[in-house]
């Protein structure tokens, strides 16, 4: 399929080393991905679903062990530590080579070696880097051609190129003490071992589109980051289009499908998905920053999705996705998942593959059990979808959850204090790592899992970009929070497509429609600023207390930032990221 000797060299000394019985090239074919869901179907790694209710759909269950990104057998694999840095696990590469390379050697015996070309970003874009992830996994094969653009178009695109990510991956027998997922950014490499979960090993995903990617923009003036990109249509028709940045399950797929409440539609309002995880961003021509989803489709939590919080979402996994780890309905050969809807089927199987009945409790469904649906059965879908040279952004928002501290939305001062405000983001942890859920933990830029370097210099990266572009092009910067709480642990904020109501506010503030209140963390809208026309059971008084920035609580807050800088990266952090620090603490004062 190719004549660079480069992807030929990678692919023959992943023979030699992991002895498969055969080796097959991806070409992309309908007729070789058929073959192989054939296959997946008759050896029980995948199970067919109604053709009717749910065309070309299948389900998987990963190994029990084996349902979310394990972050502690994470590793950076840099030549010196310090450029892994402090967030990071590291590992020498020396180290890790050979550990590797004896748990790879003859791992595919009695296997068949899949050699899948990638594309993240459509190909021939200039945002777009190819892959070569070599795997033994069909899950996998199959998984990769939802998320990312794959087969012989990839390769005549490469032509005799270097500039490849190498990608390893084996199940090899799927032992929890011997699973590692190592980057190797100096030699654009990720080898992944032991793991069949799909952050682990589609690793077109968060090992290169972030954590490579992120090394890479570094280097070449550009950045990756964990963000969804959606655009919002007003009634002239006019789009401007926004990058946010939530941790893992925090909601980015909601956001970026989000259907605007009826006040905006029926004025003509509309909001357009290009992405719901991954954005590269770099400068266009006008000077202005553009961003690029370079993924393929949605890898996206199941639980909680339904007609009500993520219609879009639902219809996009209507046909030609594959469902993990969640309920098999025998009923009709269907999905569930709890958060679907109402009627748990009866005659069901749980995620772990046992019959499953919904009255004695327990989940049916993993709570971090996914879809892999193709971005193009999504019905809001963007039609810049495939613009090789991204969209403009006129925002970026930065969020966590938080049940108290951060108001609903604030602006930052400008570029280096949205750089702040990025890198103070905290939140509760889900289930996409494993590991305890709802524990609050700093995750600057929603990136902390996902930094391929050393995340002072990552800091110093966004400050750099900042002064590459003029004042006024530069994108405003935000954070918002959906997830305060009252007094007995219930959301305050409707939240959902009422969402809507907050990105019409950014806008405005973007275009300079609109005034705000100057607290001492950011601009806070005024109540009467944020539209709650046609919202029921939401009161003016829950409004205000939302947006209030409480000034103990961010004194509190404030030390514990101190802290993180200081425990964390002490004199290796910007000092611009101190000022603003400094500043912080002075305006609470
Ligand atoms: C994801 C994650 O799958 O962040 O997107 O875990
Ligand atoms: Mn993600």
């Amino acid at each position: 399929m190719t004549q660079n000797k480069k992807v030929l060299k990678f692919v023959d000394d992943s023979v030699k080393l992991c002895k498969p019985d055969n080796v097959v090239w991806i070409d992309g074919s309908e007729k070789q991905l058929d073959e192989l869901r054939a296959q997946a179907e008759k050896s029980g790694e995948m199970i067919k679903l109604n053709e009717k209710l749910l065309p070309g759909c299948y389900l998987h269950r990963t190994a029990v062990n084996d349902v979310a990104r394990v972050e502690g057998r994470t590793f950076i694999c840099s030549r010196k530590e310090k450029d892994a840095g402090p967030t990071n696990n590291w590992w020498n590469p020396k180290e890790a080579y050979s550990k590797l390379y004896s748990i790879l050697d003859g791992a595919m015996q009695g296997r068949t070696m899949y050699v899948i070309p990638f594309s993240m970003g459509a190909v021939g874009s200039p945002f777009a880097k190819v892959g070569i992830e070599i795997t033994d996994s069909i899950y996998v094969v199959l998984n990769m051609h939802i998320m990312t653009r794959i087969g012989q178009r990839v390769l005549d695109s490469l032509g005799n190129s270097n500039d490849f990510v190498r990608g390893l991956h084996s199940k090899v027998k799927l032992e929890e003490e011997n699973r590692y997922i190592c980057h190797f950014p100096e030699d654009n490499t990720i080898i992944s071992v032991n793991s069949g979960y799909g952050g682990n090993v589609l690793l077109g995903k968060k090992c290169f589109a972030l954590r490579i990617a992120s090394y890479q923009g570094k280097n070449e003036g550009w950045m990756a980051e964990h963000m969804l990109i959606l655009g919002v249509q007003n009634p002239e028709g006019d789009i401007k289009y926004i990058a946010a940045a939530f941790p893992s399950a925090c909601g980015k797929t909601n956001l970026a499908m989000l259907i605007p409440p009826k006040v905006y539609s029926d004025k003509g309002y509309k909001v357009w998905c290009v992405g719901d995880d991954i954005a590269w961003i770099r400068k266009g021509k006008d000077g202005r920053l553009y961003a690029i989803n370079p993924e393929n489709g949605f890898f996206g939590v199941a639980p909680g999705t339904n007609e009500k919080s993520n219609p879009n979402a639902l219809a996009s996994t209507r046909k030609n996705t594959i469902f993990t780890n969640v309920v098999h309905n025998l009923e009709n050969n269907t999905v569930w998942w709890e958060g679907l809807d109402k009627n748990p089927p009866k005659n069901a199987v749980d995620w772990k593959g046992n019959k499953w009945d919904a009255s004695k409790g327990e989940k049916g469904a993993h709570p971090n059990s996914r879809f892999t649906a193709p971005a193009v059965n999504c019905p809001c879908l963007s039609s810049e979808f495939e613009n090789p040279n991204g969209v403009p952004l006129s925002a970026i928002i930065f969020g966590g959850r938080r049940a108290k501290t951060a108001p609903l939305v604030y602006q930052s001062k400008d570029w280096n204090n949205g750089v702040f405000v990025g890198s103070i983001m905290a939140s509760e942890t889900t289930a996409a790592a494993s590991g305890a859920v709802g524990v609050v933990r700093h995750d600057p830029m929603a990136m902390l899992p996902f930094c391929g370097y050393n995340m002072a210099d990552y800091f110093k990266h966004w400050i750099k970009i900042g002064k590459t572009i003029d004042e006024d092009k530069r994108p405003k910067i935000f954070n918002t929070n959906w997830f305060r709480t009252d007094e007995k642990g219930d959301f305050i904020w409707p939240g959902f497509g009422d969402n809507m109501r907050v990105l019409d506010w950014i806008l405005k503030r973007c275009e300079g429609r609109v005034d705000a209140v100057e607290t001492p963390i950011g601009y806070v809208p005024k109540t009467e600023d944020i539209n709650l026309e046609g919202l029921t059971n939401f009161k003016k008084e829950d409004l205000e207390k939302i947006l209030n920035v409480d000034k103990q609580t961010w004194q509190e807050e404030a030390k514990e930032i101190e802290e993180f800088y200081q425990n964390k990266f002490k004199d290796t952090l910007p000092k611009e990221l101190y000022d603003e620090l400094d500043k912080l603490k002075e305006n609470l004062k």
